[in-house]
């Protein structure tokens, strides 16, 4: 429906409705993200990607990734991808049969990103969608999360402050077999924006993983004069503990309190041009269950505005107290 289209950008992102003319990958066409129930690469056009979450309602319905520089195309491995002078944008769906267990799925995807990052020299990733089945479910006594967590962290070099270069994330978990993860990465760094009301979650005890999660809440970057914002997945956790867990509407107001926040801090860190979370370009809304639609949508119209673009997904959310998440995205 809201179209950020901005010709001077090397990188536009649009959140259009269906039938919208943009939502037809051409050769500008970097990724046009649907929401279906099984996560899939159309076959015949790797730039189709649908995310394996059912959509439970919204003002949109494909997230689409555009450019106006040349874009030249390759496969490594499993990963397809798309590239410019400037950008790498990849995708990678796997089947969970194919792996024994999660971590060594998850070590096997983050290497084989690293080494196409290498291969290509775009070594400063951004921002990184997981969607993997059962994200909940204990396998040989470890959460799924937990055992992606682990695997995610030992495909990272961890040489001293690679802490100030993760990228911002999801990670939600879908009911399907696949495992899909979609990325940007760059040749310039972003800036890390960390969130004040929060630990950074790299740095988090290990009651909540054995190896910490490698991401950033936020990340901020900038495409010729167009500034762009990346914000990770975000719940209803004040500093390293989850808050309100039996309640919904807490814990969509939490989440964003800690948007709002991370804006406050992107605007104090990078100058951002932009106030809230109501003037985000895109925002997704993870639920676990889909009857609290109704509840978290008339909280976000008040609190943000109708007119922002919202998209319901329904989800699993990584840890099990937490009851939803909501990610965004701005750019200028
Ligand atoms: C949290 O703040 C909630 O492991 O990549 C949000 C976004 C969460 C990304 C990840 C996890 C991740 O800890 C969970």
């Amino acid at each position: 429906m809201t179209s950020v289209e901005n010709n001077n950008g090397v990188l536009n992102i649009s959140y259009l409705d269906a039938g919208d003319p943009l939502a037809v990958p051409d050769e500008q066409t970097l990724a046009v993200v649907s929401y279906g129930t099984e996560s899939s690469i159309d076959p015949k056009d790797d730039r189709r990607l649908t995310v394996g979450l059912p959509v439970i309602d919204g003002n949109w319905q494909h997230e689409v990734w555009r450019c106006n520089e040349t874009i030249d195309s390759g496969m490594s491995g499993d990963i397809s991808y798309r590239y410019t002078d400037q950008l790498l944008f990849g995708q990678i769906l796997l089947d969970d049969d194919a792996f024994n267990d999660m971590e060594h799925m998850t070590r096997h995807i983050y290497e084989s990103i690293l080494n196409l990052q290498t291969s290509r020299d775009y070594p400063h990733m951004l921002r990184i969608w997981n969607y993997f089945p059962w994200i909940n479910r204990v396998a040989d006594g470890l959460e799924r999360y937990r055992a992606f967590c682990v695997g995610r962290y030992q495909a990272l070099d961890t040489s001293s402050g690679y802490e100030q270069h993760l990228p911002s994330a999801s990670a939600i978990g879908t009911r399907d077999g696949k495992t899909l993860v979609y990325f940007l990465a760059s040749r310039e760094a972003g800036k890390q924006i960390e969130n004040p009301r929060q630990m950074s979650a790299f740095e988090y005890p290990d009651q909540y993983s054995p190896k910490s999660p490698a991401f950033s809440r936020a990340m901020y970057a900038r495409w010729g004069d167009a500034e762009h914002l990346y914000i990770s997945g975000t719940a209803s956790i004040i500093g390293h503990e989850t808050h309100h867990r039996h309640d919904y509407i807490r814990q969509l107001d939490e989440c964003l309190n800690n948007i709002d926040a991370l804006i406050s801090k992107s605007r104090e860190e990078a100058d951002i041009g932009i106030q809230s979370a109501a003037e985000l370009s895109g925002l997704k809304v993870y639920l676990r269950h889909p009857e609290y639609l109704e509840h978290a949508r008339s909280y976000i119209h008040d609190r943000l505005d109708k007119a922002t673009p919202v998209i319901y997904l329904h989800g699993d959310i990584c840890r099990g107290d937490l009851l939803l998440e909501v990610e965004g995205l701005y750019s200028s």
